[in-house]
């Protein structure tokens, strides 16, 4: 079965009402790929205006940054899978590795949220990478199998129709480094191999592997053609007109 091409926009912390709502009219307005799922990710506060902004029939589809796993409660600060879909938001950004340094998230959290997320019903773009030290002592797949079996510890196999994986290696995030085609290729089969063993050929095969680091306008088409990256999770490049190029690249 091939592989839909998505691509997610992160917006990260950026953004006001305004440029929030001009880039969402920007892409209201653009003529996408049909072929293409295309999810963006504001900041929480913004999210209902996201959601009321995007034109239902353009298709594209919101996320949140983050969500919490537990139903309801007394946990300041967070947001609950629940609520998310009481809003029609319907897919979450889990795992980013900005969660994962900054505000200490683990392996195991991230795949209790996860959990939580799909059995909630709500779907997941769930990020996996390595930082420079553990890419350059030769360790980048066996951190993103780590992390991995961490949350596979969690899940069924059913499970994966709700999950996209974004794999980020943290030195290309922002950085303006991108990881080079055959970087970025030789990740992305290693986790599909690894989806195999652990999980057969259907979960394999069906799920989405993204590439996410410093995208733009200019890299992706290159980056596009290779046969197990189906697309990419983007953050600066979000923020401009140029993600509509990105959107676009797999024509
Ligand atoms: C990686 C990516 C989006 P950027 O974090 O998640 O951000 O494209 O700015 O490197």
């Amino acid at each position: 079965m091939a592989r839909k091409f998505f691509v997610g926009g992160n917006f990260k912390m950026n953004g006001t009402k305004e440029s929030i709502k001009s880039i969402i009219e920007n892409l209201n307005k653009a003529s996408l790929d049909p072929n293409v799922e295309v999810v963006i990710a504001p900041p929480a506060l913004y999210l209902q205006l996201a959601r009321d902004t995007v034109d239902k029939a353009s298709g594209v589809e919101v996320a949140a940054q983050n969500v919490y796993h537990k139903p309801n409660g007394a946990y300041t600060g967070e947001i609950s899978v629940a609520q998310l879909k009481d809003s029609d938001i319907h897919w979450t950004i889990l795992g980013h590795s900005e969660r994962r340094t900054l505000l200490g998230e683990t392996d195991e959290l991230v795949a209790s949220k996860t959990k939580a997320a799909v059995e909630g019903g709500v779907s997941v773009i769930w990020c996996c990478g390595e930082s420079l030290e553990e890419r350059e002592a030769g360790n980048t797949v066996a951190v993103v199998e780590r992390q991995l079996a961490a949350l596979a510890a969690k899940l069924s196999a059913a499970d994966w129709k709700k999950i996209v994986i974004a794999y980020e290696p943290i030195w290309a995030i922002g950085t303006g480094k991108v990881a080079t085609v055959q970087q970025a290729q030789e990740v992305h089969e290693a986790i599909r191999k690894w989806l195999r063993t652990q999980f057969g050929d259907a979960v394999a095969d069906e799920t989405r592997i993204l590439y996410g680091g410093s995208v733009n306008g200019k890299n992706c088409k290159d980056l596009a053609k290779e046969k197990d990256i189906d697309g990419f999770l983007v953050g600066g490049a979000s923020l401009k007109p140029e993600f509509v190029d990105i959107i676009n690249s797999n024509q």
